[in-house]
C-alpha cells in the first residue's frame, strides 16, 4: 500500500461510525446502541437529524444563558475568525480580551478588579487554587499551603478540582489527590429543609464547622476555602439563610480566602451577575466559564481581588508575576462572543428579569410537580430547580436516566440529571408560554418513568 492511499485512508474515516468518540460523562455502550443526536439549535430549541424540535431545559450544560445561536454572538465570532484567528498571551495582547475583562470586572463585586482567562470551569478552578498558594507565597506566609473544600462539592474535574470537590465517584477511582486538603459538611438536609423555595432557613450552623477546621489544623496552614454558593452538579443545593455570610466572617477573621466557584452560577443564573451580589457576600476569588460566552467558545476565567492581584506585582518589572496561564487564555474568538454575549445579557435585561420571574418560575414549579409520583423533594432558587426522584427498583440512577431518555425521545425535551436528580436550568431567554410548555413536558416525563 503506497504512503498516499494509507493517508487518504486514515484522513476519509466513516463519518457515521460511533466509536471513535469516547464520550465524556456518558453511559458509552448505551449511548452507541441508541444514539440520542443533535445536529442543530436556536434560542430554547435544539434540532434532532430527523428535524424533531427538543426543548433545552438544561442551557446545554448550564452554559447557553442566552439561548443557542444567537445572531449578534454568531456574527462576532465570524467576525474576529475572519479578523484575528489567535494570538499568544504570552507577552503579547489583543483589545478584545482586554475590553472583556474589563466588562466582567464592572460586573464583579467592587473589590474584584483584575480578570485571569483560562478555557473551562475546571481550569478556573485550578487556577484560583494556585493563585491563593502563590499569594500566600509572595507575602512570605508559604506555610498556609491546605484546601478545604466541601462535601457534595463539584469543581471540575482537574486535580484540584476532584481533591477540593466531595462527590465521591468523581474522586474514588483517581489515587491519592492533592494532600492537604480537607472538607466542610453539605448542607443539605430533607428533613429540615424539603420542598423549600429558596435559601432553606435552616443550615447557616453549619459553617460553624470551618471553626472547627481551623481550630484543627490552625490559621497558619490554611490558604483557601472554595465553595460554589449555590452548589448546582451535585443536584442544586441553595446556601441556608446566613450560611456564606458566616463563611466569609470566619475567612476574614483567620486571614483564609474565600473562592466562589461561579462557574454555574454566574451570568444572570440566579438573577444577578454573580450569586456573590445576589448573597451580599463578597469573596476574594471568583471562577467563571460557561455562561461568559452563553457556551459558544470554550472560556473560563478567575476573577481576583486587587489586594491579591497587586501582592504579585512587585520584583523587576520585565519578570513574570504568576507562573501560570494557558495557550488558549483570552482567546480572540471566545472573547469577542464574550462581548456580544455580555451585549446581549444587558439589552435583554436577561439578569433583571431572571430576578423578576423567579418568585413565578418557583411557585409553578412546585404546584406542578410536587403532588407528582415518586418526587420527594424539589429544590429551587433563581431560574434553577432540583427534582429528586425515588430510585427505582433496578438501583440508583435508573429512573431518572429514563427520565432523560423519554424526554429527549417521546417529549421532546432534553433534561440534565445527576443520580435520581433532575436538574432544570433553562435558557434566561424562555418566555412565559415556553416556561409552561417545559414544565407540562417535566411533568409527562415524571409521569411517564413512574
Ligand atoms: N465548577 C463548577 C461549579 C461546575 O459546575 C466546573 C467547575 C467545571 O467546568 P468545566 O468547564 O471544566 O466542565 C463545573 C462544571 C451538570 C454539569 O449537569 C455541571 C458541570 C459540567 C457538566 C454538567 O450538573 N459543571
Amino acid at each position: 500500500m503506497s504512503l498516499a492511499f494509507e493517508q487518504t485512508s486514515r484522513f476519509d474515516a466513516a463519518p457515521n461510525d460511533l466509536e471513535a468518540w469516547w464520550l465524556p460523562f456518558t453511559a458509552n455502550r448505551a449511548f452507541k446502541k441508541n444514539p440520542r443526536m443533535i445536529t442543530g439549535a436556536k434560542d430554547m430549541y435544539y434540532f434532532t437529524p430527523d428535524g424533531k424540535k427538543i426543548m433545552d431545559s438544561a442551557a446545554g450544560l448550564w452554559c447557553c444563558n442566552a439561548g443557542h445561536n444567537r445572531e449578534t454572538i454568531v456574527q462576532a465570532i465570524q467576525k474576529q475568525a475572519a479578523e484575528l484567528d489567535f494570538s499568544p498571551s504570552f507577552n503579547f495582547g489583543h483589545p478584545t480580551a482586554f475590553a472583556l475583562a474589563s466588562r466582567i470586572a464592572a460586573l464583579a463585586p467592587e473589590t474584584l478588579d483584575h480578570v485571569f482567562f483560562c478555557n473551562s470551569g475546571s481550569e478556573a478552578v485550578d487556577t484560583a487554587l494556585k493563585m491563593a498558594l502563590a499569594y500566600w507565597n509572595v507575602r512570605g506566609m508559604g506555610s498556609k499551603t491546605r484546601l478545604i473544600g466541601r462535601e457534595r462539592g463539584y469543581h471540575g474535574v482537574g486535580f484540584g478540582g476532584i481533591s477540593v470537590g466531595g462527590i465521591v465517584n468523581n474522586r474514588k477511582f483517581f489515587g491519592g489527590l492533592l494532600t492537604g486538603v480537607d472538607h466542610m459538611p453539605h448542607t443539605y438536609n430533607r428533613k429540615e429543609q424539603a420542598f423549600t423555595k429558596g435559601e432553606p432557613e435552616w443550615g447557616a450552623h453549619l459553617a460553624d464547622e470551618l471553626e472547627r477546621i481551623v481550630t484543627l489544623h490552625d490559621a497558619s496552614t490554611i490558604a483557601a476555602v472554595i465553595v460554589e454558593p449555590m452548589a448546582g452538579s451535585t443536584g442544586v443545593l441553595p446556601p441556608p439563610k446566613g450560611y456564606l455570610k458566616r463563611l466569609r466572617e470566619i475567612c476574614t477573621k483567620h486571614d483564609i480566602l474565600l473562592i466562589f466557584d461561579e462557574v454555574i452560577s454566574g451570568f444572570g443564573r440566579l438573577g444577578h451577575a454573580f450569586a456573590a451580589e445576589r448573597f451580599g457576600v463578597t469573596p476574594d476569588f471568583i471562577c467563571f466559564a460557561k455562561a461568559v460566552n452563553s457556551g459558544t467558545v470554550p472560556m473560563g476565567g478567575v476573577i481576583a481581588s486587587k489586594t491579591v492581584h497587586d501582592a504579585f506585582m512587585k520584583g523587576p518589572e520585565h519578570a513574570i508575576e504568576l507562573f501560570h496561564g494557558y495557550t488558549y487564555s483570552g482567546h480572540p474568538l471566545a472573547a469577542a462572543a464574550g462581548l456580544a454575549t455580555l451585549d446581549i445579557y444587558r439589552d435583554e435585561d436577561l439578569f433583571e428579569r431572571t430576578r423578576k420571574r423567579e418568585q413565578a418560575w418557583m411557585d409553578a414549579l412546585m404546584a406542578t410537580l410536587q403532588p407528582l409520583p415518586n418526587v420527594l423533594d424539589i429544590r429551587t432558587i433563581g431560574l434553577v430547580a432540583a427534582i429528586d426522584l425515588a430510585p427505582h427498583a433496578d438501583g440508583p440512577g435508573k429512573r431518572a436516566y429514563d427520565a432523560m431518555d423519554k424526554g429527549f425521545r417521546d417529549h421532546g425535551i432534553m433534561i440534565r440529571i445527576t443520580a435520581d436528580t433532575l436538574a432544570l436550568t433553562p435558557p434566561l431567554i424562555m418566555t412565559d408560554n415556553e416556561m409552561d410548555e417545559l414544565l407540562d413536558k417535566v411533568k409527562r416525563v415524571i409521569l411517564a418513568v413512574a
